[in-house]
């Protein structure tokens, strides 16, 4: 069976864009592959966090991605900091790349234009992110278009030290949903929905109930214009029908037809009903999941128990390739 393996930092609810680009994707690769679903709590600290929010988000990670279908029976789902082998990889692997590689990575360049000054973690964080990867010998790693360089920064590193060291770690291949692989933030059309934006209302939370989702909505940002019709120029109409076409799994050329005519009022009411069908059965589960903590933290353990024997036994591989096992 072919191994997938995909990752999502525990720093807030999940909102319908990790939903559609990464978590939906990966409960779909659970019935061929062998999926390793991480909470990556060690990503999640290249930003400041709080410890005490920190150790609740994980919890309600695990118990979202349940919610959304992930489950034990078939997949290994753990915390990366569990297994320590990620961090060791992660070393060697920073010994590979180049600086020049690093700098090129545009999340870091995003992401430390916004705030204080970057630490070093959110630097090197793509280079985590390939030991992860590589560690398990994933072939797939189904995630959002913004994740697509860093796949490609895994595949380079791993063929790189291949070719130096000799043959150890499987080149991965990211798989990008067509339609949904990027969805933007209510408020703003040009700008990637994301769980650390400043306003809630940006996003839709997994766990938002069916009022917020309504509100939300309705206050969405819509372009100029009246259409309801996709075009390059107007992302955030074309954003609302991106979400309308997964939600419903209908046509984006159908949702336009059936609103010919209409306005952004009615587009905007039907929209919000479909994504509270949508979404409505997933909370329902995620808050079922989240009520039993000792549950999760059984799940979590077995996990990681599973991870950590694979982890070891690629580790003494790469010891031995690097030269460093006597
Ligand atoms: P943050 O804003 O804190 O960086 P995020 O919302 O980008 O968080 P991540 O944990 O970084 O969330 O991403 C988890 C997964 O969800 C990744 O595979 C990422 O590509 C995907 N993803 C994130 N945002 C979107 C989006 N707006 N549309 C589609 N996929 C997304
Ligand atoms: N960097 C990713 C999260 C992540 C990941 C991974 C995704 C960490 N390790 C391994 C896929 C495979 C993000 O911010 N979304």
């Amino acid at each position: 069976m072919k191994r997938s393996l995909t990752g999502l930092q525990p720093t807030n609810f999940l909102h319908i864009g990790n939903y559609i680009g990464a978590v939906q994707p990966a409960v779909a690769l659970q019935s061929d592959t062998q999926l390793m679903m991480m909470i990556v709590d060690y990503h999640a600290i290249t930003m400041p966090q709080d410890p005490k929010e920190l150790r609740k988000n994980i919890l309600s990670a695990a118990a979202t991605y349940l919610g959304c279908g992930i489950d034990p029976a078939k997949t290994i789902l753990f915390q990366q900091s569990r297994v320590a082998e990620h961090m060791e990889l992660a070393w060697i692997l920073q010994c590979v790349a180049k600086m020049g590689e690093a700098e090129r990575m545009t999340q870091f360049k995003d992401k430390s234009a916004k705030g204080e000054s970057p630490t070093v973690g959110l630097f090197t964080y793509p280079i985590l992110m390939a030991a992860d990867i590589l560690l398990y010998d994933t072939e797939i790693v189904p995630v959002g278009e913004d994740q697509k360089q860093h796949v490609e920064l895994a595949r380079d590193l791993a063929i790189r030290f291949n070719r130096d060291f000799g043959e150890t770690f499987v080149v991965p291949e990211p798989k990008i949903r067509a339609e949904g692989a990027r969805i933007m933030a209510l408020d703003d059309g040009t700008k990637k929905m994301s769980k650390s934006a400043p306003s809630a209302k940006s996003y839709i939370a997994l766990t938002d109930d069916a009022d917020a989702i309504r509100k939300k909505i309705m206050s969405a940002v819509t372009d100029s214009g009246t259409e309801i019709r996709t075009d390059r120029n107007r992302p955030a109409i074309t954003n609302l029908l991106t979400v309308f076409s997964v939600a419903t799994g209908r046509s984006i050329e159908s949702i336009e037809l059936a609103y010919v005519g209409k306005g952004y009022g009615d587009f905007k009411k039907d929209l919000a009903e479909a994504v509270v069908e949508y979404l409505g059965p997933i909370r329902g589960r995620i808050l079922n999941f989240a009520a039993d903590e000792t549950e999760i933290k059984r799940i979590l353990a077995e996990g990681a128990e599973k991870a950590k024997g694979m982890a070891a036994f690629k580790m003494n591989k790469v010891r031995q390739r690097v030269g460093v096992t006597l």
